[in-house]
Order: structure tokens, then C-alpha cells, then sequence
């Protein structure tokens, strides 16, 4: 059957989709079925699901029970959330009639998480009765937590009841005297505690957490914060903790800190991680841990595939003229999952034989490139390059294909106004892609071809609706047959 879309695109065909092609291991090859089953249609566990599958965040949680100095309280928990953003406070009743409007519309929803505005374990009562209902009336939603963990040890017994099956700790150290830096007070056993004596506490019950969830069977994804200059140097031994303690995934994040936010280290000018820096650290901690590089820092109240948001479609006084039968939506579900589970493995399979050949082919001699890709899902390049509100960015070398990261940009089609340093759209765009040196695309336009072209990145619409991987191996072959790969020539970063 033709997989439904999420962005009014065609599904791709079939072929390569799954990070590291070019590589031997597949990203899941060494689970258990059983944890296999648990990630392969989760949009954050699986770099592979989150080209197909979507998630979704209601917001019931407001309080929080410590404070953290990325952290202004007017917005969302920015341990999973960008900040400068709020959500609408739901009731745990309109959360579930929420859900499950999202679940019957988008079918290809498998996860809720509640991930805030504040932190959801610190609102037990509103975040245990959404997940109660919820798993009894829309069975076939995988529930996601994301928490500080300074209440975890004692909501474990709980989450594990409500069939939760993936939580996600932030964890920004391991050491005291560096917490006492990041977090400058907790609330606890009704009191406040600040400085190292806070830390310790924190610490040691989101170890603490982390173990029992572990020794439950529930996957833990950990978060850390980047934060240049105060836990920056600490991150890998944090990474090789989780790691040996039993934690599936480790998600770096990078600081986010804006004086108008007004957050501690935005009004203090601490500055967040360059992207280089970022990437450093990620790759310093992949020698010990499963990464994760697709995170898109959502909101509390998120809707969709990462990086889209389609709240606007479902607020309240929607949902309430909605008639969903969830029963016939479950079915419809299902269906449809197994569909797009049947496209991924197609494409795992593919993208194993592509790696093969790559493999088995002289083996080239030449320097990395990052590339640029436009995709609105489904692992294929299928996005107009002006239609793009954020571009994937891969590496090709030798070894093969990896996905690095996501950049951010604005819509260039909605109309190419220039800013107040005289900049336009579309050059800020460009100078988002710095460090890339191909951009693949379904289309481009005549204007920022030249303009890409100027800039010496190379716009490519020949690979429209081919596999993400596939396309852009085919183009670093291409530029190395044209001798535009120099092995000695130093390797190019983007440092935007
Ligand atoms: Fe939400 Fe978080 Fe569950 Fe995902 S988000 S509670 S694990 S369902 Fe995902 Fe969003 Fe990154 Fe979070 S991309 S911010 S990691
Ligand atoms: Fe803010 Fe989340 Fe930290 Fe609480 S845990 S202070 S809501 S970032």
C-alpha cells in the first residue's frame, strides 16, 4: 500500500534510508528483539523512525522542584524545549482528548510524551492520571517522560505501572562543585537547598533513577545540556557513566542562552556551543554510547514529525467539534504502521546492499564533504529547496554516509524580505549551509542556484524522491571522478 504522508508529499521509493550508510553496522543491528521493538517506531530512539514517524508532547505539568540557570519559569522546560516558547496548560481531561484527536488525524503519531512546562514528575498527579488514561484507552501510544529526576527513585513503581516505556533523564554532570554551577537551587523534603549540597542531592537521585528504571526494563534516553566553560570538559565521563549504568541513548543538546529570555546564563552573556563544538563532543562520546543528533529541542506542546509543529491544527476549541472513534482509528493505525514498518526494513535491507558495494569498490581516496539535504520525511529528498525550514546535514567520506545534524532556516518562498542589517532571507539561508559544499533538493530556483553557486556550494535537484543516503553518495562519487575531493586538502566543517 502507498504509505500516507505527513507533509503532503509522495512517499519515496524504495532504497537506502538508515543513518551510516556506507557503514557495516546497522543502527539497530545489535538490539534484542524485544528493545528493537521498542525503538523502531520511536521518533527520538531511532534516527531511522524519525523520517516516518511523529510524536507528540501535551503540556500538563507546571511546576517545577529545582532551577536550573538555562531556565526562565515564564517558558517551557528547556531540559527538553527550547526556550522562549509557552505552551497552554492542559487539564489531564483535555490532554487525553488531545491525544488521541492527534493519534485518529496524524496515524502515523506513535509516542506522548510530557516533557514539561515544567517538570512532569514534579506534578505527579496530573502527569500519572494522563498516562493512566491513556494506556487504557489508546493502548497503541508508546507514553515517553522526560524528567530533571530529582523525583524519579519514588515515581519509578509508578511509571513502570502505567506501561511507560522510555524516560529521559537530563543529566548535566556527575560532579557537585560543576552542579552547583548549573543548578542554583532544589526544592526538597519542603525545603529549598542551594549550592553543592543541591547538586549532590540531584545527582545522586537521578543515578539513583537511572538504576532502577534500568533494572525495570525501561529504556533511558539521558539529555545533557553543553554548556561551554562549566561542563563542556565533563560530558564524556558523564556519557561513559550512563552508559555502563545501562542508558540506551545520550543526547547532547546545546545550551540555548539569549538575554531576552531572561534566564540566568542569558542575562550573564554565557554563550552556547559552536557547532563544532557540539559535533567535538558528540563524537568524543560515540566511542562509549549510542548518540542521538536528530534532536530538535521541541516545545512542551509539540505536534508532528521532529522539527514541524502542527499544534496550531488541534487546539482546544478544535478538538472539541472533533467525533473520533478511536477504535476504527486504532485499526487504521495499525495498518498503516505495519506499512511503514515493511518501508523501513525495504530500505534497511537496500541501504545494507549499498554499503556493500561501496564497500566492495575501490576504496576512494579522498577527503570528507558535508552536504546539505531537503526532506519533508520518509528518507528521500523530496523538498523544494525554497519550501525547506531546516536542512539535514550529512558527511560522505570514504567510509561512507553519516547524519550529522539539523540547521535551522526560514522559509526563503514566503517571500524574500530583507532584515535590518540589510540581510536577505535567502542569504542568511545560504550562510546557514557555510561548510556545506552540496545542497540536494527535489527543485531549486534560478536565483539561489547562482547564489549557492557563488557562495561554492553546489545546488542539486538530480536526486528528487531517491533515498537521502544513496543521493548523496552518488553526488560524492560524482565530485570525486571530478577530482574535486583532493585527499591532502584539509577537511571543511561548517562553523555557523
Ligand atoms: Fe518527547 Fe522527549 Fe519522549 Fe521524544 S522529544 S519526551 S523523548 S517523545 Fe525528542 Fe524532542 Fe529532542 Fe525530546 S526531539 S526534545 S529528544
Ligand atoms: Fe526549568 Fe526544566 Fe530546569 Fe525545571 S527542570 S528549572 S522547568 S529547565
Amino acid at each position: 500500500m502507498e504509505l500516507p504522508v505527513l507533509n503532503d508529499k509522495p512517499a519515496g521509493k524504495g532504497g537506502c534510508s538508515a543513518s551510516s550508510c556506507g557503514s557495516t553496522e546497522d543502527q539497530l543491528d545489535h538490539l534484542s528483539d524485544a528493545i528493537r521493538a521498542k525503538v523502531q517506531n520511536h521518533p527520538c530512539y531511532s534516527e531511522d523512525a524519525h523520517h516516518y514517524f511523529a510524536r507528540m508532547h501535551v503540556a500538563v505539568a507546571p511546576a517545577c522542584n529545582i532551577q536550573c540557570h538555562y531556565c526562565n519559569r515564564k517558558y517551557d522546560c528547556s531540559n527538553e524545549s527550547r526556550p522562549g516558547v509557552v505552551s497552554e496548560l492542559l487539564t489531564p481531561d483535555q490532554a487525553v482528548k488531545k491525544t488521541m484527536a492527534v493519534a485518529a488525524t496524524i496515524p502515523q503519531m506513535t509516542v506522548l510524551g510530557i516533557a514539561g512546562p515544567g517538570d512532569p514528575l514534579a506534578n505527579p498527579e496530573r502527569t500519572f492520571e494522563t498516562f493512566r488514561r491513556l494506556s487504557q484507552d489508546a493502548p497503541d501510544i508508546k507514553l515517553c517522560v522526560s524528567t530533571n529526576g530529582l523525583a524519579l527513585p519514588e515515581s519509578v513503581e509508578e511509571l513502570a505501572k502505567h506501561n511507560i516505556d522510555h524516560v529521559t533523564i537530563t543529566i548535566n554532570c556527575v560532579d557537585p562543585e560543576i552542579g552547583a554551577q548549573i543548578y542554583p537551587w532544589i526544592f526538597w523534603e519542603n525545603r529549598r537547598i542551594k549550592g553543592k549540597r543541591a547538586a549532590k542531592i540531584l545527582i545522586d537521585q537521578q543515578q539513583k533513577g537511572l538504576e532502577m528504571l534500568v533494572a525495570k526494563g525501561i529504556l533511558v534516553k539521558v539529555n545533557s545540556v553543553m554548556i561551554p566553560g562549566v561542563n563542556d570538559k565533563h560530558l564524556a565521563e558523564v556519557s561513559r557513566i550512563v552508559k555502563a549504568k545501562g542508558a540506551f541513548l545520550h543526547n547532547v543538546m546545546p545550551l540555548i542562552a539569549e538575554a531576552e529570555h531572561g534566564t540566568f546564563y542569558g542575562v550573564m552573556g554565557q554563550r552556547g556551543p559552536t557547532q563544532d563544538e557540539l559535533m567535538d563532543l558528540q563524537d568524543a562520546c560515540s566511542g562509549d554510547m549510542n548518540m542521538m543528533r536528530h534532536c530538535r529541542q521541541c516545545r512542551a506542546d509539540a505536534v508532528g514529525l521532529l522539527g514541524e509543529d502542527r499544534g496550531d491544527e488541534f487546539t482546544l476549541d478544535k478538538i472539541e467539534t472533533m467525533e473520533i472513534d478511536y477504535q476504527a482509528a486504532m485499526e487504521k493505525r495499525k495498518v498503516i504502521h505495519q506499512a511503514i514498518e515493511a518501508e523501513m526494513n525495504s530500505k534497511r535491507a537496500a541501504k545494507a546492499e549499498t554499503a556493500a558495494k561501496h564497500a566492495e569498490a575501490e576504496k576512494l581516496q579522498t577527503r570528507p564533504v558535508l552536504m546539505a539535504v531537503a526532506t519533508s520525511g520518509q528518507g528521500v529528498i523530496n523538498q523544494h529547496f525554497g519550501h525547506a525550514k531546516e536542512f539535514l546535514i550529512y558527511e560522505a567520506s570514504p567510509d561512507g554516509v553519516r547524519f550529522i545534524s539539523h540547521r535551522k532556516t526560514e522559509l526563503y518562498c514566503s517571500g524574500d524580505e530583507t532584515c535590518g542589517d540589510g540581510e536577505s532571507v535567502l542569504q542568511r539561508t545560504i550562510r546557514t549551509l557555510e561548510g556545506c559544499e552540496a545542497v540536494l533538493c527535489s527543485k531549486i530556483g534560478f536565483e539561489p542556484w547562482e547564489m549557492l553557486e557563488e557562495a561554492g556550494i553546489m545546488p542539486n535537484g538530480e536526486h528528487a524522491m531517491e533515498p537521502i543516503e544513496e543521493a548523496v553518495l552518488a553526488v560524492y562519487r560524482e565530485m570525486a571522478a571530478a577530482g574535486k575531493l583532493d585527499e591532502a586538502a584539509v577537511r571543511q566543517r561548517a562553523t555557523a
